[in-house]
């Protein structure tokens, strides 16, 4: 909200600078021309009072308002990519990483923890086979009465102490990123664990708030009344994980999450985008999530929250901030930096075959399109 403040606040600035340029250089009759101009710009506010200059700063004006959503837009369920964001057959490592911190992290395990535990391992069974055979009873009848060797003491104590440094030092680097505030402009979503369903809303956008149930299973007993079964629209995912209402995010901007519950703790769980908060009723815990590209990511919640504990997966669709925009205006009550959407863009695709206002054909088709699997 703060950021579509500051937004508007230079689009103004732009306006009034373009604006004391144009009546510098606009010739007379310019200043007299129709003021249908001025209903199109309608952030120009007081500096618009000559219809002229605010065409010429029409083009400055579409710049700043370039991320809107062109009218006519409308939201399609993405479809998740086959191992991206999700767990694999035989996965024995991380999920592959889709966020700074997560690839940072993947690097600390792979590129060092990993070879440090090998090499220690390795030269730890080295030791052992030597000594068995080396200095066992009958290779070696009479022991040494050694007992102390400094040049091995000092070693064995340096060595440690340095590969233990080794690896706070990206170790405390990577625990200081994680919990770098989010910068004041971000988009905020508040996330609400239930038992056993998640609450995603977005104050940003108008307020606007819905519930993600677990889709149901098939031939199996029903998880969650009123749901639909899980592969019964193409875009669904993978059972178990995937669910009827997506969070959407938009891609390559931090957001800020803010994580509570209603009843018992819960945890807000995304392995492919490395993030993990406990959910805490009564408490409010706030981490930065950022997503590099586009796509579905499945998590889970990773607290023993009781009996379906293991039926409230998560699953965050990440979008870019034209198509996020148009996302939130499909949503009752969303809303882009204080525009609300045109009818055409609020009425939901599939549940409005009629709707009041004509639709575009674009958005017809897009209807009938996502409309005709479901039937
Ligand atoms: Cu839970």
């Amino acid at each position: 909200m703060e950021f579509g403040n500051k937004a508007r606040a230079a689009s103004l600035a732009i306006k009034a600078l373009c604006l004391s340029l144009a009546l510098a250089i606009a010739p007379q009759p310019a200043l007299a021309a129709p003021p249908a101009a001025a209903a199109s710009a309608t952030a120009a506010g007081p500096a618009a009072t000559a219809p002229a200059a605010i065409e010429a700063a029409a083009p400055a004006a579409a710049a700043s308002e370039a991320a809107k959503p062109v009218p006519g837009a409308f939201y399609e369920r993405m479809k998740p990519t086959e191992g991206i964001g999700m767990p694999v057959d035989g996965g024995i490592t991380l999920q592959k990483q889709f966020s700074p911190l997560g690839e940072y992290a993947h690097w600390i395990h792979d590129s060092l923890l990993l070879p440090v535990i090998f090499i220690i391992c390795i030269f730890v069974l080295a030791l052992l086979v030597w000594v068995v055979v080396r200095y066992n009873r009958r290779a070696n009848p009479v022991p040494s009465k050694t007992s102390h060797n400094t040049f091995i003491e000092v070693i064995w104590t340096l060595v440690p102490v340095l590969i233990l440094v080794g690896i706070a030092i990206p170790s405390i680097d990577l625990l200081a990123k994680q919990f770098k505030p989010a910068p004041a402009k971000a988009l905020t979503i508040k996330i609400t664990g239930n038992q056993w369903f998640w609450t995603y809303t977005y104050p940003d956008n108008g307020g606007f708030e819905f519930t993600s149930y677990m889709l149901n299973l098939k031939d199996s007993p029903v998880v969650n009344n009123g749901v639909r079964e899980v592969g019964s629209d193409p875009s669904d995912g993978p059972s178990h994980l995937e669910v009827d209402n997506r969070m959407v995010v938009p891609v390559g901007e931090p957001i800020r999450l803010q994580i509570t519950a209603a009843d018992v703790i819960h945890a807000f769980a995304v392995p492919s985008l490395w993030f993990k908060l406990d959910a805490v009723p009564g408490r409010i815990n706030e981490k930065v999530l950022m997503v590099e590209r586009p796509g579905v990511y499945y998590g889970q919640c990773s607290e023993l929250c009781g009996v379906k504990h293991g039926y409230m997966p998560i699953a965050i669709e990440a979008l870019p901030r034209d198509k996020f925009n148009a996302w939130v205006l499909t949503q009752a009550g969303g809303v882009i930096d204080g525009q609300k959407a045109p009818a055409e863009v609020a009425a939901p695709a599939v549940e409005a075959p009629a709707p009041a206002v004509a639709p575009t054909a674009e958005a017809t088709a897009a209807a009938s399109a996502s409309a005709a699997p479901a039937a």
